[in-house]
């Protein structure tokens, strides 16, 4: 606020009329009101904000909040909040009073795993308004939302030859978003013959004994993530 009170003293001097009279003078106090002008800019109490939030978290979740300060007074100080409107597809939204971001859609890790906005305080001036951003970065937090899955589903190995202990059979392909140990592959071979062969931890099938060609078996590999899902 730049709000200044100045004293002036006026001085009249008022003549009479005819040359006659003699000179009378009043002194009188005048004062003037400097009245505030928008010459400051919303400063927001942070150079950025980072967050996180869980790819799970409903809709309305609050995050995080920014506060600016803008001394100015009234309507030239009135911060509202708003996100650049550079992203149509940003999950998130600022109430324009408060300033709290929450999220207004429901969020994947596995689609994107942070988010970068641009946040602007503006003031309220009712001649030109003036404007701050900064930056928020949310990073999205995993949950173990995915099952893995076997890409090569159809486990039919042909094998020419006969195999002695330790030969590749066959590598089952599979894949998980998730991060960590949520994505973390754990394969385990079962069915009649699982005993003859084994699977490591890449998916790769060996046979642990000799196998004869034209021998028919019958294995199935499950696939679990570090979790346990399957
Ligand atoms: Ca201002
Ligand atoms: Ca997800
Ligand atoms: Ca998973
Ligand atoms: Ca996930």
């Amino acid at each position: 606020m730049e709000t200044h009170w100045m004293a002036a003293w006026a001085k009249y001097a008022l003549m009479g009329g005819e040359g006659r009279s003699p000179r009378l003078s009043s002194t009188g106090r005048v004062i003037i009101t400097v009245l505030d002008s928008n010459d400051n800019t919303p400063v927001f109490d942070q150079p950025y904000y980072t967050a996180q939030i869980a790819e799970n978290a409903t809709v309305g979740t609050k995050i995080l909040q920014v506060t600016a300060t803008d001394t100015d007074k009234d309507a030239n100080g009135a911060i509202h909040y708003s996100l650049r409107k550079s992203n149509d597809a940003l999950p998130f939204a600022i109430d324009s009073e408060t300033g709290v971001i929450s999220t207004k859609k429901l969020l994947d890790r596995e689609t994107f795993s942070s988010w970068t906005m641009a946040v602007i305080a503006e003031d309220s001036g009712e001649i030109f308004r003036q404007s701050s951003s900064i930056n928020v970065t949310v990073t999205i937090l995993d949950v173990n939302d995915n099952a893995p899955i076997i890409r090569n589903g159809r486990l039919d190995a042909y094998i020419k030859n006969s195999l002695t202990t330790g030969d590749f059979v066959y590598a089952v392909d599979a894949f998980d978003p998730d991060e960590g140990i949520n994505g973390r592959l754990k394969f385990e071979l079962s069915g009649k013959d699982a005993a003859k062969f084994s699977i490591d931890q890449n998916g790769v099938i060996v046979s642990t004994v000799a196998v004869k060609a034209l021998d028919t078996f019958s294995l199935m590999a499950t696939v679990y993530d570090g979790m346990g899902l399957n």
